[in-house]
């Protein structure tokens, strides 16, 4: 049985998020998406509504399973009985930062590996914090987010959908 962790803030989850679902459930018997319940950044989301949200925009997918967690990645890994984690990259501005996290995963647990997974094209530019910043000001995120996400984002913001 393959088995994979697939983790992240998904503050909220974006059409990139769920591209690389989409790609990596197939590569997987079971994907675990690892919703992160951390103390020390302030989401817009509470974990509640991000695991929600992306049980949502999953429930066609059956091998995914929707979890948050606490604390270390590798430990929320071995409690799975999970030696694989996916990551999504972009630009190369995300290889630095993705590279030293996959690094220090495998010195905290030498039998987890990291597989990186490519971003669509079309998703090549599209983050979280873009959706916020655009939704802030009343833009459109249609383009950005699952369609069962966009008022839940406008409505954070005090913005009415039209
Ligand atoms: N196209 C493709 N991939 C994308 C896109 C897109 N448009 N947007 C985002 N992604 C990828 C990201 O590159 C990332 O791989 C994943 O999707 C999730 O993205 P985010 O931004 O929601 O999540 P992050 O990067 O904030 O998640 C960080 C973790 C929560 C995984 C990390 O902080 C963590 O593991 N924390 C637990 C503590 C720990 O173990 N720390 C030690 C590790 S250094």
């Amino acid at each position: 049985m393959k088995n994979a962790i697939y983790p992240g803030s998904f503050d909220p989850v974006t059409l990139g998020h769920l591209d690389i679902i989409r790609r990596s459930s197939r590569l997987v018997d079971h994907l675990i998406v690892g919703v992160l319940n951390n103390n020390t950044k302030t989401p817009l989301f509470s974990v509640d509504e991000r695991v929600n949200m992306l049980k949502d925009v999953t429930k066609d997918i059956d091998n995914v399973e929707i979890l948050s967690f606490r604390g270390l990645l590798v430990d929320f890994a071995k409690e799975h009985q999970v030696q694989t984690i996916i990551r999504g990259l972009r630009a190369v501005t995300d290889f630095e930062y993705e590279l030293a996290m996959s690094q220090t995963n495998r010195v905290a647990n030498p039998d987890v590996d990291t597989i990186f997974l490519n971003t669509s094209l079309k998703y090549a530019y599209l983050s979280s914090s873009m959706v916020k910043e655009m939704a802030m000001y009343g833009g459109d995120i249609s383009k950005f987010v699952p369609q069962q996400v966009i008022g839940r984002v406008y409505e954070k913001y005090g913005i009415t959908q039209q």
